[in-house]
């Protein structure tokens, strides 16, 4: 097949020499005015197309691939796929890429910058000038703190997990991790990270924990009602991963009761919605999934989607295809 017979649909508007570099390239269906289609609008045209480019606000369930007859490969633009319906993928030949490596350390920062933000209580701190409030310097006015010497738990160590270690090593605080597989020895002792296999165990230890595992059907609401019951009066949970891994009602009502000290939340569970209790939390900082949100990452992350597509469209396997299904 001519690479200019093969159909193209990207669902929302990437950076302009991405775009640019697929039509040279490609038959390309461009959605310039980077509305979201509706479910209706987006099955009717992947059922037109050779090659989807979807994101990670699209949702592409089995009656999606059963009924797109021409649909070779999704080159997912983005890290994570729980937005693809592996499982069909796979029982229709369907092959399937994502975008590792390229959003990692951004991600990273802004965990950084949400636990900084959050110790020091930034955002109340800012609110008060903002909103007239600030009457002078005074020794107990918008206490937030120390990060240093406090106990900072990883959920999920892969490649994120390990950016955000690298970076707490600086802030001094102990690195606890729980992951499916325990590290290396000596890429503990880099990290300087202490393994906890019973999460429960470790959650209980933490002023701070931050997740960073896939979302999978195993770890849909990993922080349950009852997990989340466990937590330091004082703890900080940031989540830059999936929504669904938490139980974002329950985190919702400790927050707002003050039972836990406070959240930086960039996903929720059921996006673009968000439980109105957090809302009306003040020790939170909400935003709308910019974790990979740098004009480096997105770039990057399409040149890794058209790379996918060139090596898929000459015959070889993708460099990011997904072998894994996390249902194995
Ligand atoms: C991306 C993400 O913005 O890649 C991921 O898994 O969650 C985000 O950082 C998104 O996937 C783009 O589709």
């Amino acid at each position: 097949m001519k690479r200019k017979d093969i159909i193209i649909l990207i669902t929302r508007k990437l950076p302009e020499k991405i775009e640019k570099t697929l039509k040279e390239n490609f038959n390309v269906i461009l959605n310039k005015a980077d509305k979201k289609l509706s479910y209706t609008e987006l099955k009717k045209k992947v059922s037109e197309v050779d090659i989807l480019i979807p994101c990670v606000s699209d949702t592409i369930d089995a009656s999606i691939i059963q009924s797109a007859k021409k649909l070779k490969l999704i080159a997912n633009f983005g890290n994570g796929v729980d937005n693809l319906d592996l499982v069909t993928a796979r029982e229709e030949n369907v092959m399937v890429t994502n975008t590792p490596d390229v959003l990692t350390e951004d991600t990273a920062d802004l965990v950084l910058t949400l636990v900084l933000m959050i110790s020091r209580k930034v955002v109340q701190a800012q609110k008060k000038i903002s909103g007239g409030r600030w009457s002078g310097w005074g020794p107990s006015e918008t206490m937030g703190e120390r990060i240093r010497g406090k106990n900072f738990g990883i959920i999920g160590m892969g490649r994120i997990g390990k950016a955000v270690a690298k970076r707490l090593n600086i802030l001094g605080v102990k690195i606890f991790y729980h992951n499916r597989n325990r590290l290396k020895n000596n890429e503990e002792k880099v990290l300087k990270a202490k393994y906890f296999e019973n999460l429960d165990l470790m959650i209980t230890h933490c002023d701070i924990i931050s997740i960073h595992c896939p979302y999978t059907p195993e770890t849909f609401h990993l922080l349950s009602k009852k997990r989340l019951k466990l937590l330091k009066r004082n703890c900080i949970v940031i989540n830059t991963s999936r929504g669904e891994i938490v139980d974002e009602q329950a985190l919702a009502s400790l927050l707002f009761k003050k039972k836990i000290g406070g959240a930086g939340l960039d996903v929720f569970e059921h996006e673009p919605e968000i439980t109105q209790k957090l809302l009306e939390s003040d020790n939170v900082i909400l935003l709308p999934h910019i974790s990979s949100a740098t004009i480096e990452s997105r770039i990057a992350m399409g040149n890794r989607v058209i790379k996918n597509i060139i090596t898929f469209a000459n015959g070889k396997t993708p460099p990011d295809v997904i072998k894994k299904l996390y249902y194995d």
